[in-house]
């Protein structure tokens, strides 16, 4: 489906400024793609040498458009437009609207998961300075240090240090090398002693805006290029360990064994079971190790780690426990050890009524068919919404297909994407003046 002639006279910058902007955007992305922490693959982890060069990248080019930028004490990368007053001197406005995304990936991630956000709002930040749009707030793109929680198995730590929510025990848990993530934040330049500082203190957050790619089908078989999220569902992670018994492959009785592989592998395909008997539920178990991991000796030790996630956080908890059930259930008939640790809970989150409307508007005005839809995949934007004014733009990408090298997006949508955002933005500023709060500057 391709745009309408844009209905609106709102004062959008002229298309050809944005569709140049878009192409940087897709050459960023391309740049950004090449930090990584494994050669031949996209792999960028929390605190990591790629996220470092990845740092680097943003920092130029956030300096390139007047940006104020800084690493923050959790390690998120931030960056600050300050809009001009009357006067042309930048003042101090009142508020600041966030647009952001994260930078750290998957393990063989896509390119466009994360930074493509990163990247619009830096590229809104950049159209606002050059067009001197006199805004009643403040932009500040970040880049959230640890959304995918790869290397610590926290996800969303970095947006929960922006949201106040600190970090608790997350900071003594140690990665595959025994490094605590207290210590690699500190080695980063971080200071995990000093999150509350990453919080926005007295300053009005006006919204949280997180543009991102869908990750999933919907928008593609709609023929549509953005979607409106009113929402994302719920998650719980957990670790599960299941001990039996080492012992010989050749010479231990089927009948006498305490296989922990074994166990494990029912729980897995009873997780599934349960999943798809549960309308609505996902369940994946994406992580497995085992000890001693070698073919001629019985299983002594299987750790997995599981993601359940639904729109209805009673259903998905009630799946929770029944899992866990099935998962002591079969521990105890094959005489394993059996322990749960959780890793993460985060509920279903609905996105703020006013920005969902805004962003709407500004779909159709820049001539697309609206379509709303909800997250099935996790976002910063959860965690920012339990505080502040929150929402997402989707994009649609190719096949929807995410979490690996294919994932892909057109720069056509990505113009698109870039000319809506903007769009919201004049409405909430129009929104703020209208409420009285005034330009940057302006007599008052
Ligand atoms: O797992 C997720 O939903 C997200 O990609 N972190
Ligand atoms: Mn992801
Ligand atoms: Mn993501």
């Amino acid at each position: 489906m391709t745009n309408k002639e844009s209905t609106s006279a709102a004062n959008v910058p002229g298309m050809q400024r944005v569709r140049q902007a878009a192409r940087r955007i897709m050459a960023r992305c391309d740049e950004l793609a090449r930090c990584t922490d494994c050669a031949g693959e996209i792999t960028r982890l929390f605190c990591s040498p790629a996220m470092e060069s990845a740092h680097d990248l943003l920092r130029g080019w956030m300096q390139e458009a007047g940006l104020g930028c800084r690493m923050d004490a959790a390690g998120n990368f931030r960056g600050r437009h300050e809009p001009p007053s009357a006067g042309g001197e930048a003042a101090r406005p009142l508020g600041v609207l966030l647009i952001g995304s994260h930078l750290d990936s998957v393990v063989n991630a896509g390119r466009y998961d994360g930074p493509l956000g990163v990247l619009l709002g830096l590229a809104v930040a950049e159209l606002a300075a050059e067009a001197q749009a006199r805004l009643p707030f403040a932009l500040e793109v970040v880049g959230f240090c640890e959304e995918e929680g790869v290397r610590y198995q926290a996800p969303f730590f970095g947006s929960r240090a922006l949201a106040g929510e600190g970090a608790g025990e997350l900071l003594e848990r140690v990665d595959a090398h025994g490094v605590t993530l207290a210590d690699a934040l500190r080695r980063f330049g971080g200071d995990p002693d000093r999150l509350a500082d990453c919080a926005c203190g007295d300053e009005e957050i006006v919204a949280y805006l997180e543009p991102h790619i869908e990750q999933g089908p919907v928008l593609e078989q709609h023929g549509v290029p953005l979607g409106i999220v009113t929402g994302a569902v719920g998650q719980t992670r957990a670790s599960l360990q299941f001990v039996g018994r080492a012992g010989h492959a050749g010479t231990v009785p089927m009948c006498a064994r305490r296989d922990a592989l074994a166990g494990a592998a029912q729980f897995v395909l009873e997780l599934e079971a349960l999943a798809r008997a549960t309308d609505g539920l996902v369940a994946t178990v994406g992580h497995l190790e085992m000890a001693p991991n070698v073919a001629n000796v019985i299983p002594a030790a299987a750790r997995l780690r599981i993601d359940l996630r639904h729109a209805d956080d009673a259903t998905r908890q009630s799946a929770t426990s029944q899992a866990m059930l099935r998962a002591a259930t079969i521990a105890r008939e094959r005489g394993l050890d059996f322990e749960v640790l959780w890793l993460e809970e985060t509920g279903r989150v609905d996105f703020d009524g006013t920005c969902v409307d805004l962003l709407e508007r500004s779909v159709v005005e820049a001539g697309w068919q609206p379509h709303k839809l909800a997250s099935g995949a996790g976002h910063d934007a959860m965690v920012m919404a339990k505080r502040y004014p929150s929402a997402m733009l989707f994009l649609r990408c190719a096949g929807g297909t995410s979490h690996h090298p294919d994932e892909c997006v057109s720069e056509s949508d990505v113009c698109a994407a870039l000319d809506v955002l903007w769009r919201f933005v004049e409405h909430l500023a129009r929104r703020r003046v209208a409420r009285g709060v005034p330009p940057v500057g302006s007599s008052s």
